[in-house]
């Protein structure tokens, strides 16, 4: 990057000092993440930002819900703030708030409600965070969204019994770990579509349903496909194929190996010098991930998939910009998540931090 840009980060850094606490996501740019404090998943993260009471300026780089969790997760004299507004999420866009308010009543209405538990990924706005909260449901990630539906199916009779969870905003997490790691099968699981009246279900789909996914799913890891798998297992026969849960059933079936950001990472820490590896996942951690082991191999599972455009918005001049900002007194891009959303959103990242394991 711009030698002059980087020496004005590093100024504006310098001018910040312990009033600013910079988080690095790891799908963010190599530029970005050289002036991150720390670099984590969304979850690592939120966590990371609610140990830092005393930085005046959380600095995200990430995108919006990632902000939001951690404007709920500091106190109010926290400025948490995006370097660039424009950084959202698609799938957390893909549940908006009234969309889901309605489909509630859509289960009402089918009588099933009752024995209905919401979850919700991470990867969703504040409000439906807290829509989860108001409901009794709990948050979860991709580490943890196992122990999030088991506890869910508890609280309504367990996983063999009638009760359901609708799960927000990812139908593929929720429909893997529902088969993979709870023993459900595909036939428990329906998705509700928001764009169709009565989500395109009958009553009867509805009452039979266990899963009640919501109809939506990552641009990014949605992309990969069974014939990526099959491709780079023809190209290099000793690969171990590791894919994200945010990837089709199809793929996580036809892979080895699926786990988190954070899971991948271990892994390829832990593999042994000269393996080989296809990853699928976003591009900006598996270059970097290539890079940080040289004496692996380690392919992109499909070299067409990107990056993450919105996580590619923060970039180095955004960055500058907002240092230079709030270190010349300016508020800037700060996201503040409103009290009452704030309040049971936060019941819902407070269940999900009781969860065991
Ligand atoms: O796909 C994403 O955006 C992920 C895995 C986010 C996160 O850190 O949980
Ligand atoms: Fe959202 Fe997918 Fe980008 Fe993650 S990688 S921020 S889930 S669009």
């Amino acid at each position: 990057s711009d030698p002059d840009l980087v020496e004005r980060a590093r100024a504006a850094r310098a001018a910040l000092g312990d009033r600013a606490f910079v988080l690095g996501h790891h799908y963010q740019r190599d530029e970005v993440i050289a002036f991150a404090d720390v670099t984590g998943d969304s979850f690592k993260l939120a966590r990371e930002a609610a140990a830092r009471p005393d930085a005046e300026f959380v600095i995200f780089c990430g995108v919006h819900f990632m902000a939001e969790s951690a404007d709920i997760l500091t106190s109010d004299t926290q400025q948490v703030v995006l370097p660039d507004l424009a950084a959202g999420c698609s799938m957390a866009d893909m549940a908006a708030i009234d969309q889901v308010t309605d489909a509630w009543d859509v289960l009402v209405d089918a009588s099933v409600a009752d024995a209905t538990v919401p979850v919700t990924y991470m990867n969703s706005t504040a409000a439906i965070k807290a829509f989860t909260g108001r409901h009794g449901g709990t948050v979860c990630t991709s580490s943890n969204a196992h122990v999030a539906l088991r506890w869910a199916f508890d609280k309504v009779g367990g996983v063999d019994g009638t009760g359901k969870v609708l799960f927000m905003p990812d139908q593929h997490l929720g429909r893997n770990t529902a088969v993979q790691q709870l023993g459900l099968s595909l036939d428990d699981c329906v998705v509700f579509d928001p764009r169709r009246p009565g989500g395109g279900l009958t009553t009867q789909q509805l009452r039979d349903a266990r899963m009640i996914l919501w109809r939506g799913h990552c641009s990014v890891h949605g992309r990969f496909s069974e014939r990526n798998v099959a491709d780079v297992r023809a190209a290099d026969p000793g690969v171990t194929v590791l894919v994200h849960p945010e990837c089709k059933h199809e793929v996580v079936t036809a892979a080895d190996m699926v786990g988190s950001t954070e899971y991948i990472i271990k892994a390829l820490d832990a593999a042994p010098a000269g393996s080989s590896w296809a990853i699928g996942t976003e591009l900006n951690l598996v270059r970097r991930l290539a890079a940080a082991h040289p004496d692996k191999k380690v392919h992109y599972l499909d070299s067409t998939v990107c990056f993450c455009s919105t996580m590619n918005r923060i970039d180095l001049p955004h960055l500058v910009w907002t240092m230079e900002s709030l270190a010349a007194g300016r508020t800037v891009n700060r996201i503040v998540v409103d009290p009452d959303d704030a309040h049971w959103a936060r019941v819902a990242l407070d269940q999900m931090l009781a969860l065991p394991g």
